[in-house]
């Protein structure tokens, strides 16, 4: 069996809280704790996710959503650009080197909307010292669910047209 998320001992074994870095294209780069996300209102999620390795698994999480704490924080948007924002990206890191990206669009609520939360929570249990875990209400696979996550980075380089 492997590690479910709440047990992942790449975070949980060093006893102190996990830290997350906020990074990249943003007027306010930050440094938080667990305890520190609790300052946004918390949305609670159900969701069922599936992995080739593990089947099915049912989580109750609960933590601020990820387009709250992003924005608090100041993305470079150019406002002379027309819909700026939909150049830019969100690379997620687990502390154990997992890794994924979102698009800004996805959860912005002008686009997809998409209720993705940092979650503090899972199943009741606080998050506090493994790091705060991704969740993606609308992702059929557990793949992007990182947990223990220590670094976001907002980027709004991928401009190849340009
Ligand atoms: N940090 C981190 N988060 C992760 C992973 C991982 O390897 N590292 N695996 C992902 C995958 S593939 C799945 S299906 C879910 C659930 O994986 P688990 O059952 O191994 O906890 O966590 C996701 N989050
Ligand atoms: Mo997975």
């Amino acid at each position: 069996m492997s590690p479910s998320p709440t047990t992942r001992p790449a975070t949980a074994t060093t006893g102190h809280p996990a830290r997350l870095t906020l990074s990249g294209d943003l007027a306010r780069p930050a440094l938080l704790t667990v305890a520190e996300l609790h300052a946004w209102p918390v949305h609670h999620a159900e969701v069922a996710f599936e992995c080739a390795t593990s089947g099915i698994q049912h989580h109750r999480f609960s933590g601020p959503r990820l387009y709250d704490v992003l924005s608090a924080a100041g993305p470079g948007f150019d406002p002379v650009r027309r819909k700026d924002r939909l150049r830019f990206l969100i690379a997620v890191s687990g502390a154990d080197g997992h890794h994924a990206l979102l698009s800004w669009a996805e959860i912005d609520p002008d686009f997809a909307d998409a209720p993705v939360l940092l979650a503090l929570t899972v199943d009741g249990a606080p998050l506090d010292r493994a790091g705060p875990q991704l969740v993606l209400p609308q992702d059929r696979c557990g793949a992007r669910h990182i947990s223990g996550i220590d670094a976001i980075r907002v980027d709004g380089g991928y401009a190849p047209w340009s």
